[in-house]
């Protein structure tokens, strides 16, 4: 049986859900329902996706936001296409505008856009129209506190994440802050695509090791896709 026809549970139990004939990739775990990792399937486009982002941090440049608890994010957060996630002491929310320059953030370059409908179709969402793309920057002790994404109108969308360069911890609970949490690693090239019932999961990113990667440097750069309107 080739792999890219068995999908592997977290548990470590395994189902033939996809039949289609291949190659062996791009393979899919299955985390839970609706979640479904593709390792590896960035790495192709991972020098031009940082070759696109370079002019999108140029116009719209990482930033620390404040939550509404008044704490200073130790992830550095920027924005490309429609929309854009901010926040400040007064609320979370998406703007059309980047907050610190008044411009519409910068457009969702097309290789940006290309990976993100092309994974969505691959964990069987199709016709995945992101108008958002939040771009984190983690660097070594930046870290993720639990918590949902749920500032999307259609929750029905799901989110696309891609992870590019330093290795990552990523925690994956369930629909209470309290259910246990189960720990995956994301590397370099992964994405994930976060749609079904684990839409509302709990999550988060442990604190970053450090670590070199040669396509980032000492940082971790993560993309996530998002179709807010
Ligand atoms: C599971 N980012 O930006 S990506 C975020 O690696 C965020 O920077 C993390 O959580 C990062 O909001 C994790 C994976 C991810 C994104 C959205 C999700 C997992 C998700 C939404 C629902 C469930
Ligand atoms: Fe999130």
């Amino acid at each position: 049986m080739p792999p890219h026809r068995r999908t592997t549970f977290h548990d470590g139990s395994t189902a033939d859900l996809f039949a289609e004939a291949g190659s062996g990739f791009p393979s899919r775990e299955v985390l839970a329902p609706g979640a479904c990792i593709l390792r590896d399937f960035a790495l192709p486009h991972a020098s031009d996706l940082l070759k696109a982002l370079a002019p999108v941090v140029l116009r719209a440049p990482f930033r620390h936001l404040i939550t509404p608890g008044g704490f200073t994010m130790s992830v550095g957060m920027t924005n490309c296409g429609a929309l854009g996630w901010v926040s400040d002491r007064r609320a979370y929310r998406y703007a059309s505008n980047d907050p610190q320059t008044n411009l519409p953030w910068p457009p969702m370059p097309v290789a940006f856009q290309q990976l993100a409908v092309t994974a969505a179709a691959v964990a069987g969402f199709d016709n995945f129209s992101p108008d958002a793309c939040l771009i984190n920057r983690y660097v070594p002790g930046a870290r993720l506190t639990l918590h949902q994404d749920r500032n999307e109108r259609d929750l029905a969308q799901p989110i696309v994440s891609v992870s590019l360069g330093v290795p990552a911890t990523f925690l994956f609970g369930g629909l209470s802050r309290t259910d246990q949490q189960v720990r995956v690693g994301l590397f370099h090239g992964d994405v994930v695509v976060w749609g079904g019932t684990s839409r509302l999961n709990f999550h988060g990113i442990l604190p970053l090791k450090a670590s070199h990667h040669p396509a980032t440097g000492g940082c971790r750069l993560n993309l996530t896709f998002r179709t807010v309107r």
